[in-house]
């Protein structure tokens, strides 16, 4: 009994497996969309906690790495709620925040360690 379920369990799948290549291919296909949709890098400092500069432009609708370069002798952790991100920066370090593509608006940003330290990003 054991065997014949097992077999028309595998027969059963068969057409996934059919699928694996179609599913492979699109998955290919979503890279180079994304490989051709450049990330945008943007670089700010964080100076006697402040953010320099403190309000920063950006396109919509692209993917962007913010590079947060900690020139504090304490750490940081950049953090906005709109963004979604949120990323602790050792003394002298610069840590990458990746960004989703956004719409336009304006995404206002802090240090979650320093709470008087924001910015704000505006997408156009
Ligand atoms: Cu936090």
């Amino acid at each position: 009994m054991t065997g014949y379920f097992a077999t028309r369990y595998f027969a059963s799948l068969r057409p996934l497996w059919m699928a694996v290549p179609l599913v492979g291919s699109a998955l290919i296909l979503c890279g180079s969309d994304l490989r051709a949709q450049e990330r945008a890098t943007i670089a700010i400092a964080v100076k006697d906690h402040r953010f320099a500069p403190a309000e920063i432009r950006a396109p919509a609708n692209r993917p962007l790495a913010l590079e947060v370069k900690n020139l504090d002798a304490t750490p940081m952790e950049f953090e906005s709620v709109s963004l979604r991100v949120e990323k602790v920066i050792a003394p002298g370090a610069v840590g990458t925040v990746n960004i989703r593509p956004l719409a336009p608006g304006r995404y206002e940003f802090f240090d979650d360690f320093h709470p008087n330290t924001r910015g704000a990003l505006t997408i156009q």
